[in-house]
């Protein structure tokens, strides 16, 4: 397998496991059968997709990395390019021309952001496959935005709605987590773990708190079946 560096202060794990913020890991109640990925914001049409299958599929791997400082290498992904489906909310949903920043909402509540010019990135996709199986519960489904340059924390889980917005102060972090712990980029080349804090400060906190918040998430997907 490869031997790149990881980036700075990441350290690596076998594989990936469910992992999230501890808030929204109980809200696994949610029909996960079925894509209803909502498109609205700053668009002329809202609506909503129920299947990719419109957009050219694609496969690929990547690091996966955590902002509390874990490491997945080559985790393999199958989906469309976020890029396919812009173009796509384009044409047939008029998203405007002046939009900066997309908010990413998830079936249990949680939410990120990213600049839409971060989202048009080549490796960013919306997967609904892992290791060639069906994206499952655990992981996302029915549908998840994968963003490997970036902080786990913006590859959003569990997709029901995508939101266009032209202005980036409309949009909240995650309630009820502070929204200093999300960075408008996260990019982990970069060590943005999150604004204002120095990296080197967040490293050993985070740390600390990645085991709870594995034990939390797998202890919640144990009540729910799909795996
Ligand atoms: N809907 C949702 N998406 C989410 C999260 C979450 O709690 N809810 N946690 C994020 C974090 S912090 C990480 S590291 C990854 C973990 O992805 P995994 O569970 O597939 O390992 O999901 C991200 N996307
Ligand atoms: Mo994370």
């Amino acid at each position: 397998m490869s031997r790149r560096p990881l980036p700075p202060g990441q350290h690596e794990r076998p594989h990936l496991e469910r992992f999230g913020l501890g808030w929204f890991a109980d809200r696994l109640g949610f029909d996960y059968q079925t894509l209803n990925l909502e498109i609205d914001g700053d668009v002329a049409k809202v609506g909503c997709l129920h299947d990719l299958q419109v957009l050219p599929r694609i496969t690929q791997q990547s690091d996966f990395h955590c902002v509390t400082t874990w490491s997945v290498r080559d985790v393999t992904w199958s989906g469309v390019r976020f890029r396919d489906f812009y173009d796509f909310c384009v044409a047939r949903h008029g998203v405007a021309q002046d939009v900066v920043r997309v908010v990413l909402h998830g079936l249990d509540g949680y939410r990120s952001a990213l600049p839409i010019a971060d989202l048009l990135a080549d490796d960013v996709l919306l997967a609904d496959s892992l290791e060639g199986q069906p994206l499952p519960l655990a992981h996302g489904a029915p549908l998840r935005l994968v963003a490997p340059a970036h902080y786990g924390y913006k590859s959003v889980k569990h997709l029901q709605r995508i939101e266009f917005l032209r202005e980036p102060g409309r949009y909240r972090f995650a309630f009820p987590y502070p929204q200093f712990i999300d960075h408008p980029r996260a990019r982990v080349a970069l060590e943005e773990r999150a604004r204002w804090w120095p990296a080197w400060l967040l490293r050993p906190f985070y740390q600390l708190l990645a085991p709870l918040a594995r034990r939390r998430s797998r202890k919640t997907l144990d009540r729910h079946t799909d795996r």
